[in-house]
């Protein structure tokens, strides 16, 4: 491909482009059945088309965009239990997990050589965290139900820990770890402790209203420090929308940084990114506002019918089996006899986009809302006739 001097017509590059778009897979098509975004809400892709030159990162000439940030962040905030919080909008988990890694190491510069304790199920952002900022991971184990080990997380306490880090919602079987164990030690040491709950913290407030859990994971416990929490996940905003908030101010200021040529406002950046939009963040503030508590609520309760549905589906086939209960809309499935890899190799030509987790080896499915009931049914169907026609090991 070469950069042409004379451009093309627009309906010629349009019919070039759907080419390439033709081998995408769609949410309209419910295939996407791992994946952990989904169809932005059509609110939130009016406000996305409508405000997509903004940028967030010039907070002197984008004052109201600003004020919806802040809101956004309380209104994220208010969900997890805090009243008065600090913090910032982000490109999603990875770069909110970043910057709360950040926090602990610059609250702790005493410390040559940082180290965080981290159960060995968390996201590979964290990892990817770690590399960038040249903190060393501690990686704990876990107990038969795949959540992080207390005990573990206690003994590998040192003076070199800058920071604890437990999930609430896994990427690979949607887990909470024992946050409020684990926050009563973190609390005890006066080491921070981050909840990495990009995934889950649109869920589980729900699933505790509609009386599917009692999972405690949030400020509510003494010594949670900072969430990450994403809006583009389970909050059903378009991409890119994250939020970090943290329970203290002094966190965030550990994460601002001067940009001195920049005017006003716009010279304090407290994100990872430097022109970063605004449109996504809008997007999310109004969906939010529009379905309030009580539509997130339906949203989870339907994907959590429709969780319990593949759950069956998976009870009633002879060779799969579930790796936990699941706890919310993630489900991971082991294959007792035939090798997963032929399983997803045949899936992959049927069209099903499929994702597989190595902890335990297992086929992944998250059941977002654009996984219909029809799409899950005829996922099961093709899983059913694959998996009992390849041949065992
Ligand atoms: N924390 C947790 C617990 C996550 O599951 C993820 C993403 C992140 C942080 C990072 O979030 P961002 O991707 O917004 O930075 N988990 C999924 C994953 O990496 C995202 C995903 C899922 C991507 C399925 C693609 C896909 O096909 O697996």
């Amino acid at each position: 491909m070469v950069f042409e001097e004379q451009g093309t017509d627009e309906r010629t590059v349009i019919e070039k482009l759907n080419l390439f778009l033709e081998e995408d897979t769609t949410y309209f098509s419910g295939h996407p059945i791992a994946s952990m975004s989904t169809t932005p809400h059509r609110l939130g892709a009016k406000v996305f088309c409508r405000t997509m030159e903004r940028s967030a990162a010039r907070l002197h000439t984008v004052k109201g965009s600003v004020r919806v940030e802040q809101e956004v962040i309380e209104i994220v905030a208010d969900l997890m239990n805090l009243k008065e919080p600090y913090g910032t909008t982000s490109s999603g988990g990875t770069e909110s997990n970043i910057l709360a890694m950040l926090a602990m190491r610059e609250t702790r510069k005493k410390i040559r050589k940082p180290e965080i304790i981290v159960p060995k199920t968390i996201h590979s952002s964290i990892d990817k965290a770690a590399w960038i900022l040249g903190i060393k991971l501690i990686k704990t184990g876990i107990d038969r139900q795949y959540k992080a080990s207390t005990r573990q997380i206690e003994k590998r306490i040192t003076k070199n820990v800058v920071g604890i880090i437990a999930t609430a919602g896994t990427t690979y079987l949607g887990q909470i770890d024992p946050i409020d164990e684990i926050g009563k030690i973190a609390d005890e040491k006066n080491i921070p402790l981050h909840v990495d709950a990009a995934f889950g913290g649109f869920v589980i407030p729900f699933l505790n209203d509609l009386g599917l859990g009692n999972h405690s994971f949030d400020f509510k416990v003494n010594g949670v420090t900072s969430i990450s929490i994403d809006p583009h996940k389970m909050g059903l905003a378009p991409i890119p929308a994250g939020c970090l908030v943290f329970r203290s101010k002094r966190d965030l200021n550990a994460i601002t940084s001067k940009t001195l040529y920049l005017p006003g406002a716009s010279s304090r950046q407290s994100s990872i990114l430097g022109t970063r939009p605004a449109a996504s963040i809008l997007a999310a503030w109004a969906i939010m506002n529009h379905l309030g508590r009580s539509g997130y609520r339906e949203i989870v309760a339907g994907c959590m019918e429709r969780t319990r549905l593949a759950k069956g589906r998976v009870e009633g086939n002879p060779v799969l089996e579930l790796v936990i209960d699941p706890v919310m809309n993630i489900l991971a499935i082991k294959s007792r006899e035939v090798p997963l890899k032929a399983i997803v190799a045949e899936m992959e030509t049927r069209g099903w986009r499929m994702a597989t987790s190595p902890l335990p080896p297992s086929l992944r499915l998250v059941i977002m809302p654009h996984v219909t009931t029809g799409a899950l049914n005829a996922f099961f169907n093709d899983l059913n006739q694959v998996s009992t026609t390849i041949p065992a090991d």
